[in-house]
């Protein structure tokens, strides 16, 4: 990604997921904002947008952070929201291991009160080990832990995938969470 790109990303991260309010824009219930109204309302801060930029940043992000409405007119983050939206993602049948990267400081609080949402609207678990890892690394030393996602979900526990393929759910007790020793 350019480095227009990568400013313009980190903004629609934070204006969609987190702070629509901050530049006076509304998401729909499920989370979608009208192209031309984020364009209209972005000219006014440090990072204008473009029609041209915001295609390029859905097309190129490294994590397929957001999607573009069919029709072209709406756009929305695919996860990682602390608003409360419904994303309406059908609930999907997990495979039997989930991955989740933390760091090491974390440990101690998630063997006593499992995996938390904190902020966010859900947990969010990766289908592989190394991605997980990635996303432990942003907190600090990283580690990853195994997440018993199969039986979880026989115990009644329901999970979603976001549009870019992570799993979301809302929790996760400790006794689905393998730890290292
Ligand atoms: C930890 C990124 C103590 C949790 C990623 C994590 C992801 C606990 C941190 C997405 C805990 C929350 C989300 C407990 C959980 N005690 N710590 N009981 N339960 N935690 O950033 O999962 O690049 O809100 O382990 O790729 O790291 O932004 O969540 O370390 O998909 O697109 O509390 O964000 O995507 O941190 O990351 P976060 P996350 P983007």
């Amino acid at each position: 990604m350019k480095a227009s790109q990568q400013a313009a990303s980190k903004f629609l991260s934070y204006v969609l997921r987190h702070r629509p309010d901050s530049i006076g824009l509304s998401l729909d219930a499920e989370g979608w904002a009208v192209i031309d109204r984020l364009i209209e309302l972005a000219a006014a801060t440090k990072t204008p947008l473009t029609r041209e930029l915001l295609t390029e940043v859905v097309r190129d992000n490294d994590k397929q952070r957001f999607t573009i409405s069919e029709d072209q007119q709406r756009i929305r983050a695919n996860q990682g929201h602390s608003i409360e939206i419904d994303l309406a993602l059908p609930p999907l049948e997990p495979p039997e291991l989930l991955y989740h990267g933390t760091a090491t400081r974390f440990l101690a609080s998630i063997r006593t009160e499992g995996l938390r949402r904190g902020s966010r609207q859900h947990v969010h678990l990766s289908a592989d080990a190394g991605t997980a890892q990635k996303v432990g690394q942003r907190h600090g030393a990283p580690i990853v832990l195994c997440v018993q996602a199969g039986a979880m979900h026989r115990a009644g526990h329901t999970f979603h995938r976001s549009e870019n393929g992570v799993w979301l759910t809302a929790a996760v007790p400790p006794k689905f969470l393998a730890t290292p020793p």
